[in-house]
């Protein structure tokens, strides 16, 4: 079998990035978002910064009293309050750019998303790169936004290489090159090892991928679980098999709010998950769609985006086959993210036909 092409895309220093790119004064200066709890005028804890008060180390998390203290003899570092909105724009604007290229495209979080362009390459990683670099270049011109390209046969891979050489790369993986990329590195790279799994595999002498590969998988079954530990194994051998999968539709039609705080209360959720289900509902009549698929879309406080989606038995135009799906759908969703508050929802129905005796303006111009 040809190998998968992935691809995935990852946003510079984010949210610092787009406030340079409203005041290009900020340029190489240290740049300090933060997200401010409001108790104090310094209390709550740094968003994200840009590279030059990286290198000074004021990083995303720690508390914003601590990076006013390592910055206080730069008179000109600048500390900014997150404008999620501004970030939410550029990110839709790109998102949509990227989706267009990609024969099933996934947005992982605000500034991530992965691509698979296997068939558009038909298995050639020399085209990729050109994919990549063209993708890097049309990203800027629309947006004035560097970015991190990885491109792998597999997510996890993919994921690894966009982080590889950060800010503005590009990082192949050929296939025949996986566990010599891999192997040096340190175990912390690999997405879910955390502080605390790090320093557990460190206890049992695991520093880097090579030596997660060797470890017996029955092993790392006993310490971390049956899906971490095979997680875990098949990752660092290289193997992946998860699909990019798309979580939207082609044709769709939906319908996004801010929560007026972030919740999981399903009573603070529910009329607001109503009120996007009759608006979708509404303009699928109106233009005169079916759909047999509903879904949700939930964009969580640490901006990572989860969705859930059910085909129903047959088409329909039903407002109650919405509500009651995506009230479903969301109970579904919240009981997979047990800690994480809700700070956007989404309504979405997709897998649209057209009622009969309807047809499209694109059909009806074609048949004319
Ligand atoms: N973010 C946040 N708090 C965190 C981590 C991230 O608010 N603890 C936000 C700000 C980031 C955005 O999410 O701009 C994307 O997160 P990344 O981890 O991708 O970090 P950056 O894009 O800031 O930096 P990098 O250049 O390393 O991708
Ligand atoms: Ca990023």
């Amino acid at each position: 079998m040809e190998s998968r092409v992935i691809l995935h895309v990852d946003l510079d220093y984010f949210f610092a990035q787009c406030e340079e790119r409203e005041n290009p004064s900020l340029r190489n200066r240290p740049v300090v978002v933060c997200v401010y709890s409001g108790r104090t005028a310094d209390s709550g804890a740094v968003s994200t910064t840009n590279y030059v008060a990286r290198a000074l180390g004021v990083k995303s998390g720690i508390p914003i009293a601590f990076a006013k203290r390592i910055l206080k003899e730069r008179d000109d570092a600048v500390f900014l309050p997150v404008n999620e909105e501004l970030y939410e724009r550029i990110s839709e604007s790109i998102m949509n750019l990227l989706r267009s290229h990609a024969e099933r495209f996934e947005q992982e979080s605000i500034d991530e998303a992965f691509l698979d362009i296997s068939k558009k390459v038909d298995g050639d990683f020399e085209k990729a790169e050109g994919i990549g670099l063209q993708l890097k270049r049309e990203i800027y011109s629309k947006e004035r936004i560097t970015c991190s390209v990885g491109i792998a046969p597999n997510k996890i891979l993919a994921k690894v290489a966009s982080d590889f050489r950060k800010p503005d790369g590009l990082t192949i993986v050929h296939p025949e090159e996986v566990t010599n990329f891999l192997w040096p590195l340190e175990v912390g790279k690999l997405y879910g090892v955390g502080k605390k799994t790090e320093k557990k595999m460190s206890e049992m002498g695991i520093q880097t991928m090579a030596d997660l590969a060797k470890v017996d998988v029955q092993k790392l079954i006993e310490t971390f679980g049956p899906n971490l530990g095979k997680y875990f194994h098949d990752s660092a051998n290289g193997i992946d098999d998860e699909p990019v999968e798309e979580r939207e539709g082609r044709e769709q039609i939906s319908r996004i709010a801010t929560l007026k705080e972030n919740t999981r209360d399903a009573p603070k959720i529910t009329p607001e998950l109503k009120r996007l289900a009759e608006e979708a509902h509404r303009e699928s009549v109106t233009e005169g769609w079916k759909f047999r698929s509903v879904g949700v879309l939930a964009f969580m406080e640490d901006l990572t985006v989860h969705s859930r989606s059910r085909t129903l038995e047959s088409p329909s135009s039903k407002l109650e086959d919405i509500i009651s799906t995506s009230t479903d759908l969301l109970k579904e969703l919240l009981d997979g993210i047990p800690d994480l508050q809700i700070r956007r929802i989404g309504v979405k129905v997709s897998n649209l036909s057209k009622q009969e005796g309807q047809k499209s303006l694109e059909e009806f111009l074609k048949l004319s």
